[in-house]
């Protein structure tokens, strides 16, 4: 039977893709890239060296700057995105994703996080949910993002289970092939156009039902 969950954290635990749509938008904006909330799908899930490179693609930039100074235009972005989610507070955890954490926990299943975000243990904690959590990948040791299946490999090797035993949750589609591609059952947070891939999809937080979930990983 399945015995962990490994969890992404934006999208699924809070939303803090308007926060890194405001910080992007910003930088965006001072070198003459502008663009909209629809493109800003496109960065979800994304890490941030890849999220600037699609945001200097947009406007036939990626030639413009060197390494260093690329680094120097994330990192700008990231000191932005650092003011903004010091803003993030419990109640801005998603609505549902608390009470089902509790039920998991309840349950004996064992929690690791799978972000992309280099600021996940930070915004875990504003949120007050550390202690939840087990496992906690560090991006910095990944040698491929999502949708690579690495992140959520190395979760389930965190918490000692194997991958066929472990749930994935996640908002983006590039999560989703990831969470596929560890073998793990994937639950998609999101429209169902969207969430096509996923093993099971629920459109908000709240519906997310862990005697469901464990039901259809359990028949797959
Ligand atoms: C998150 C966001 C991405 C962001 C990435 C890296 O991934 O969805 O938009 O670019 O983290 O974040 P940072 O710049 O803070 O390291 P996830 O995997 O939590 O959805
Ligand atoms: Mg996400």
């Amino acid at each position: 039977g399945m015995r962990g969950i490994v969890f992404d954290l934006d999208g699924v635990l809070t939303d803090t893709a308007e926060y890194h749509y405001q910080a992007w938008k910003a930088l965006g904006e001072k070198i003459g890239i502008p663009f909209d909330r629809a493109f800003n799908e496109n960065l979800k899930g994304i890490s941030r060296m890849d999220s600037l490179e699609r945001i200097l693609e947009l406007g036939h930039k990626e030639n413009d700057y060197t390494q260093a100074e690329k680094e120097i235009l994330a990192s700008d972005k990231n000191e932005h995105y650092k003011e903004l989610i010091l803003e993030i507070t419990p109640k801005d955890l998603l609505p549902g994703i608390k009470a089902f954490i509790e039920a998991a926990k309840a349950r004996g299943l064992r929690l690791a996080l799978a972000s992309a975000s280099k600021n996940g243990p930070v915004i875990l904690e504003r949120l007050g949910m550390t202690d939840y959590f087990e496992a906690v990948v560090d991006p910095s040791t990944l040698e491929h993002g999502k949708p690579d299946p690495e992140i959520f490999t190395k979760g389930a090797e965190l918490l000692g289970l194997p991958a066929e035993e472990c749930v994935g949750i996640e908002d983006a589609q590039a999560g989703i092939a990831a969470i596929n591609a560890a073998g793990m059952f994937s639950v998609g947070v999101g429209s169902a156009e969207s969430m096509k891939e996923a093993d099971l999809f629920v459109e908000s937080t709240a519906d997310l039902d862990l005697d469901e979930i464990m039901r259809a990983a359990a028949a797959k």
